[in-house]
């Protein structure tokens, strides 16, 4: 088992709990107790523009931000009870030389080639820019500052080419495209093997079957595997000199180096071996949706092409977790960090609530006040409550030991058959990835419990019926007891502590989850002490936790003043063709409020051109004025609206002043 391994560029929060990690540590807790061998593993994501783009945004060296947040990161997992059998960094050395190895041997065996691109450079930086280190603005939406890969505001997918006023998200000058060479893997080739693939995948989430069948549609496209960086893996070839790896090329044979580790670790090297290539093990990647095409299609055709490896047995991938019925955003600030969470409460109440709000099938929410009443209503009220009376109540009549239950009733019969089909009902539910519905089984047991103790009133039969009464508190007993290993998956730190009270903690290993039911206790048995489970958590605290979100440690990355640029020839100036023009009429584009649709005449001639200038200026007050106009600008469409040509304005952080003329002057003049 693995989840997909976090980039090492700021804590982790709900959504990556609630996506990959917790649903992933479930499914593994389960399978120790159900005796499958089982290996989760994961590591650090410590490569790519995420950790470079975090690092000058701090002003320090990618270094320092990936080994802040390994240690980071991993204390959050400890703390949650995430059990991994191995925790590694992309930055290790094991990491480089595998990943370099796949590079070669697709290389060899014919899957790669070189190709000449052309990419965005900038000046200033003296860099090819990768996608993330452009911004403009959306052409979908208008937001401000899109990323060159994607509009976090409308959630489309962009190519830096479609930005409106592109610009280097470090110096904040305009990129330009400029020709560089790299490495594409074929991807294209392997359409046939993976589409016959997927065909056998019938029962993995549609989700994903849809996702890919889309991507099968458009056609698989080669895609280019290297990027011109410093931080990275290296190109292990001459001709490789300043490149590296993409790091989603890199990332997935994380997976693969993790497991290659913990053999080391183990003192086994060759224990990675059954795990990758003996074609019984299954391989399950846990993930949210958006890294759907990444482990579903690309990686597994590299793995195809590299020819050894198994491929993905399940790619039960989740949906988005919202909070507080909004979308996360991690520059907003509208997320909550573990570190923050675990400083406040303990772990289970989130594993609990981050479940039972499960983004399976459809993005889910989190919000503190349901947060709340899932802890106080359900947890406490139910689940603890039925512990705590049952423990209770060997304390205060039998002295804290196990009474000798006499024949047994109906009901008590009844009870007994729902502990025994349990384990079953549970298991079913998480072998398909439900995981939510598996906790509402568990949870089922704590309520039954509840209703059984209130009918059967053992504080009445204590003296009217006591062989009753006694069966129905080692009835009550047993289903804490099953609870206690049953729930273990969900809640592994509060059944830790019931078996502690219980005193079965040492046999814990030696139970298997089928009849963890029958695991109970001998007449006579001493249990230990009641402690508290769950703690009520007041309203006070909730508003605090609320009041937090969408605050900004004003660590944003502004723009700053543009720097000087790169020194230019006349020759270079003199390719722009600066005209003045006159705006004859100007229109709002329909849906958006930044974008101004203008008929300008410029001559004899009349075009049309979009200028990002409505936050600003009314469309009306822009008519019969003269502006300049970069004339010889390739026709481009903005939102579906064609526009030759862009006007000048300078601005400054989010205001904006157009480039006029201080004498009139006939349109069509040159601008020199
Ligand atoms: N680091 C992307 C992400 O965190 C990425 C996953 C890699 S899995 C091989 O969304
Ligand atoms: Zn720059």
């Amino acid at each position: 088992m693995t989840s997909a391994l976090p980039y090492a560029n700021g804590p982790i929060h709900l959504g990556h709990l609630a996506g990959c990690y917790l649903p992933a540590d479930i499914f593994v807790r389960y399978h120790r107790l159900k005796g499958t061998e089982v290996l989760y593993i994961c590591g650090t994501d410590e490569h790519g523009v995420p950790i470079t783009i975090q690092a000058e945004a701090e002003g320090v060296s990618p270094q320092e931000i990936v080994d802040r947040y390994y240690e980071n990161i991993k204390t959050s997992f400890a703390e949650m009870g995430i059990l991994f059998d191995n925790f590694s960094r992309t930055t290790r050395e094991i990491h480089h030389r595998l990943a370099q190895d796949f590079f070669l041997r697709l290389l060899e065996k014919g899957y790669m080639d070189v190709r000449e691109v052309e990419q965005f450079y900038c000046p200033n930086c003296e860099r090819f820019l990768a996608d993330r280190y452009i911004v403009g603005t959306c052409p979908h939406c208008q937001a401000d500052r899109a990323r060159g890969d994607v509009c976090e505001q409308c959630g489309r997918w962009l190519e830096p080419e479609v930005l409106i006023d592109p610009q280097c998200k470090i110096c904040g000058s305009r990129p330009s495209p400029r020709s560089t060479t790299h490495w594409f893997f074929k991807l294209s080739e392997f359409q046939e093997s993976l589409e016959q693939w997927l065909a056998e995948k019938k029962d993995w989430r549609p989700s994903v079957l849809n996702l890919c069948r889309g991507w099968f549609r458009e056609g698989l496209e080669d895609r280019p595997i290297t990027r011109d960086q410093e931080w990275g893996v290296k190109v292990p070839l001459p001709e490789g000199e300043g490149k590296v790896l993409y790091v989603w090329f890199d990332a997935p044979i994380g997976y693969i180096s993790s497991t290659v580790e913990w053999a080391e670790l183990q003192g086994n090297t060759d224990a990675w071996r059954t795990w990758w290539l003996d074609h019984d093990t299954q391989l399950v990647h846990f993930l949210a949706k958006d890294n759907i095409v990444f482990h579903a299609i690309i990686w597994p055709a590299m793995l195809m092409g590299y020819g050894q490896y198994i491929l993905p047995g399940s790619i039960p991938a989740n949906e988005f977790l919202n909070l507080e019925g909004r979308k996360l955003s991690t520059s907003e600030n509208w997320a909550v960090w573990l570190p923050d969470y675990l400083r406040e409460f303990e772990p289970d109440p989130l594993r609990y609530c981050l479940t039972v709000n499960a983004p399976e099938g459809r993005d889910s929410d989190f919000s503190w006040r349901d947060f709340q009443v899932r802890n106080n209503n359900e947890l406490a009220d139910i689940l603890g409550n039925f512990v705590n009376r049952t423990v209770a109540f060997v304390e205060r009549y039998y002295g804290g030991k196990i009474p000798e239950a006499g024949a047994l009733a109906t009901e008590d019969r009844e009870v007994l058959a729902e502990i025994e089909s349990a384990p079953g009902r549970i298991g079913e539910a998480i072998e398909r990835f439900e995981f939510k519905r598996a906790l509402r089984e568990l949870m089922k047991l704590a309520e039954r419990g509840n209703k059984y103790f209130n009918d059967q009133e053992p504080w009445r039969t204590i003296n009217d019926d006591p062989g009753l009464c006694a069966a129905t508190i080692v009835t009550c007993l047993r289903l804490v007891s099953a609870i206690s290993f049953l729930g273990e998956p969900f809640l592994p730190f509060t059944t830790h502590k019931i078996r502690c009270i219980l005193g079965l903690e040492e046999r814990r290993d030696e139970v298997h989850w089928d009849d963890a039911v029958w695991e109970t206790l001998r007449p006579g048995h001493r249990i230990g002490k009641l402690e508290i489970l769950f703690r009520k958590i007041d309203d006070e605290t909730i508003q605090r936790q609320v009041a937090k979100l969408g605050k900004k440690e004003d660590k944003e990355i502004v723009a700053p003043t543009p720097e000087a640029k790169e020194e230019l020839g006349i020759e270079d100036f003199s390719k722009l063709d600066l005209r003045v023009a006159e705006v004859k009429t100007a229109e709002r584009v329909p849906g958006t409020d930044k974008l101004i649709t203008l008929q300008i005449e410029m001559g004899e001639e009349r075009r049309q051109i979009v200028a990002g200038i409505g936050a600003e200026y009314e469309a009306d007050e822009l008519i019969g004025k003269k502006i300049v106009v970069v004339a010889n600008l390739r026709k481009v469409k903005i939102r579906g609206v064609e526009s030759h040509g862009m006007l000048l304005a300078a601005s400054h952080q989010s205001h904006i002043s157009l480039v006029v003329l201080d004498r009139d002057i006939e349109t069509g003049a040159g601008v020199s």
